[in-house]
């Protein structure tokens, strides 16, 4: 996606010491991921502030990528990942954070904020919120039935080698519409390397998807979750916690349908999804009160024990599930770590090419 707004540092200044004179509303407008949050975090932080939360969900990076470089969304805090927030950060969408309103970063954990660092330099404009693998999520009766009770699902095969996914395509396979982490799948199957931006690579790696497209009921990074809870998809590349989050409903609502994720052997994406303030946030220093909550031990673990996704507050984890902190789904092995990848930013060039090669897989062509 293009850079369509540069803001120069003077101008950076001048929003920042307007609103730092105007007295805020007790308003915070946050704009996160959906099905990202515990069901009590906002009434909490309502009570506990008396500030109302405006609260907005979406599905796609590119979708907040969007308003982020237009500008003037009018969110206070917003829950990029990690490389869409690097080139976000370059353009100058996001304001840098006064870290002596967030007493709470002692909380965080060193290492992860280090790896988060590699995306925005000293963490001087986010923090993490939670983060997790892209892997895949299955429906263990109906994936049984296709591909015999000895079926180890372990690998990419499942979703990448023809063969196997025209055997299970009739239960219905659903694909993340995220091109930036089916692409790298796709090319990490081939033996390529997934944080690869050469145009040979990724021209690969999407003639390996058009080879399985017809396979593939749908694309999109939300229905998902209800579909495989259901039984009515049974394979989806997906994220971590979003498959989880199936399981439970699907254990909630007594169906008799199984779901499990993996992590596949070849390895996998890792991300960090990070709370940040928008340059032209109205409400810049609710949105501090908002990140400092969050980091609260205790709110992150009802977070992590809620959505089912690893997060990066070390004081939280004491507090967190155990069927959660020993789950090799949320918290992979040091086996399965050194096959993860992290995301990889791309220039203008990639980014145009990725977004031809996705729209040519999704409509076949
Ligand atoms: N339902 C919450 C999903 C959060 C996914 N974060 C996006 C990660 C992108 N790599």
């Amino acid at each position: 996606m293009p850079m369509k707004r540069f803001i120069t540092a003077t101008s950076v200044l001048a929003i920042l010491s307007t609103q730092a004179v105007a007295q805020e509303e007790p308003v915070v407008n946050v704009y996160n991921w959906s099905d990202y949050i515990a069901e009590d975090t906002i009434e909490k932080f309502e009570a506990e502030t008396g500030i109302k939360v405006v609260y907005d969900v979406y599905d796609s990076n590119e979708v907040l990528e969007a308003k982020m470089l237009t500008g003037n969304s009018g969110y206070d805090v917003v829950v990029p990942t990690s490389d869409f927030l690097q080139r976000q950060v370059a353009a100058g969408a996001y304001q840098p954070l006064d870290k002596s309103k967030l007493p709470n970063l002692v909380n965080m954990d060193e290492a992860l904020m280090a790896n988060a660092a590699a995306y925005d330099e000293g963490n001087t404009h986010s923090v993490i919120y939670m983060w997790g693998t892209t892997g895949i999520g299955y429906n263990t009766a109906m994936i049984a039935e296709r591909l015999g009770e000895d079926y180890e699902v372990n690998s990419w095969d499942l979703v990448f080698n023809p063969e196997i996914a025209a055997k299970v395509a009739d239960c219905g396979i659903s694909f993340l519409d995220a091109p930036t982490e089916i692409l790298p799948a796709a090319m990490n199957y081939l033996g390529l390397d997934p944080r690869s931006t050469s145009a040979d690579d990724m021209q690969a790696g999407a003639e390996l998807l058009q080879t399985v497209r017809d396979n593939i009921r749908y694309f999109h990074s939300s229905q998902y979750i209800n579909d495989l809870a259901n039984g009515d998809i049974c394979v989806s590349v997906g994220w971590s916690g979003d498959i989880f989050i199936a399981q439970a409903r699907a254990a909630e609502a007594e169906n008799g349908v199984e779901i499990a994720y993996v992590i596949p052997n070849e390895g996998a994406l890792q991300w960090f999804d990070l709370m940040a303030i928008p340059v032209d946030a109205p409400h810049p220093d609710n949105a501090h009160k908002f990140i400092n909550f969050i980091m609260d031990a205790q709110i992150t673990a009802d977070i992590t024990n809620y959505v089912w996704y690893a997060n990066g507050n070390a004081a939280s984890m004491p507090l967190v599930d155990e069927e959660i902190t020993s789950d090799p789904g949320i918290f992979p092995t040091e086996e399965a770590k050194a096959h993860l990848w992290g995301s990889k930013v791309y220039d203008a060039r990639t980014d145009r090419l990725v977004t031809r090669l996705w729209t040519e897989i999704k409509t076949g062509q």
